[in-house]
């Protein structure tokens, strides 16, 4: 089936990590799906089929952000909901649904800015590990409260994203150190608290996260800083409340090596993991759009969410997506 041009950008988009960051991999995702619905032109009958057909193409662009399946879940099962009202009302709901969802996101992230500033104190040394928009939304509103913070941003090996999290700091005017990956428990004793933010948050409460995230609770647990996790609560796996795993994403040897190192070394072998799990033991809260939870509580947040969804729609839909051997 051929697809839209704007959603095979957004697929290349994600795979190529132009497009990266768990929130912003959703938005796009749920943006992707409109323009599908948008230009889609067979019948009432065929559009859920095609978008479920769409939808397992975007989600198998990266495997780890579980905030991908999700938003494509929240347009299917409101078109799965809506069938048999005609065509157009049934592209308007799927229109509908992917501008719900892009809002709610946005509006998620600065919801979580306004609560995590609340825990943020005058003077706090803040270390935020990659580049999570929802970690920056809690430091930035923070610092428009007026707080002096000042922030250790790690590099964020091996694809840097902790210049981007400097570069934003910087330009709002937010004191920033760029400290390589391993000078994390060199510095932890001169931080006041760890704000990260995750791919995915796994029914017990353990936190799926760019990689290096756990070495760096590690070592806050070690020094008794406290390590907060700034998620929206589309963040959280459903399907982990089944005991499923979520996968982790091992990406191109060619990002830890350069391409001639390993055309002059062949024997070399490489592992690339771009997330890991930190156990819910070492984080000491979720801050989300809908508030503060402990990490233990996370499965209530998906009983809340997806509680009725699970019994329905949700799983269909997922049924459905495996039956397209995906
Ligand atoms: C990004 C990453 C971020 C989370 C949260 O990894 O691990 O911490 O996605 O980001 P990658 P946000 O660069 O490999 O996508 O808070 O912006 O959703």
């Amino acid at each position: 089936m051929k697809l839209p041009a704007e959603v095979v950008k957004v697929f290349e988009g994600i795979k190529s990590m132009r497009i990266r960051g768990a929130g912003r991999i959703a938005r796009a995702a749920a943006r992707a799906l409109e323009v599908a619905a948008k230009g889609y032109e067979g019948s009432e009958e065929g559009l859920l089929d095609y978008l479920v057909y769409v939808a397992n193409y975007l989600k198998s662009s990266r495997p780890t952000a579980v905030s991908l399946p999700n938003a494509l879940n929240y347009v299917l099962s409101r078109v799965k909901a809506a069938k048999d009202r005609g065509i157009m009302p049934l592209k308007e709901v799927a229109l509908k649904a992917a501008r719900e969802f892009i809002n709610y996101s946005l509006r998620a992230v600065e919801i979580i800015g306004e609560i995590g500033a609340k825990r943020v104190k005058d003077g706090d040394v803040i270390l935020t590990h990659c580049n999570s928009s929802a970690a920056l939304s809690i430091i930035i509103k923070a610092w428009r409260e007026g707080k002096e913070v000042k922030v250790y941003a790690t590099e964020t090996r091996p694809k840097f994203q902790g210049y981007l999290t400097f570069k934003t700091l910087s330009s709002k005017g937010i004191p920033a150190r760029l400290i390589p990956d391993s000078a994390v428990r060199y510095f932890m004793k001169d931080v006041d608290k760890v704000i990260l933010g995750a791919d995915a948050v796994a029914a017990n409460g353990a936190v799926v996260n760019k990689i290096g995230t756990s070495l760096i609770a590690l070592s806050a647990h070690e020094a008794r800083v406290r390590v907060f996790i700034a998620a929206e609560t589309y963040k959280f796996s459903p399907f982990t409340l089944f005991g499923e795993l979520v996968t982790i994403e091992e990406r191109d040897p060619r990002e830890v090596v350069n391409s001639d190192y390993l055309l002059a070394n062949p024997g070399i072998k490489v592992r690339n993991p771009a997330f890991d799990v930190t156990p819910p033991e070492y984080i000491d809260a979720i801050i989300t759009e809908r508030g503060i939870i402990a990490p233990q509580a996370a499965s209530l947040v998906l009983m809340e969410e997806y509680g009725r969804a699970i019994g329905g729609c949700l799983i269909k839909v997922t049924v459905d997506m495996e039956d397209e051997g995906l």
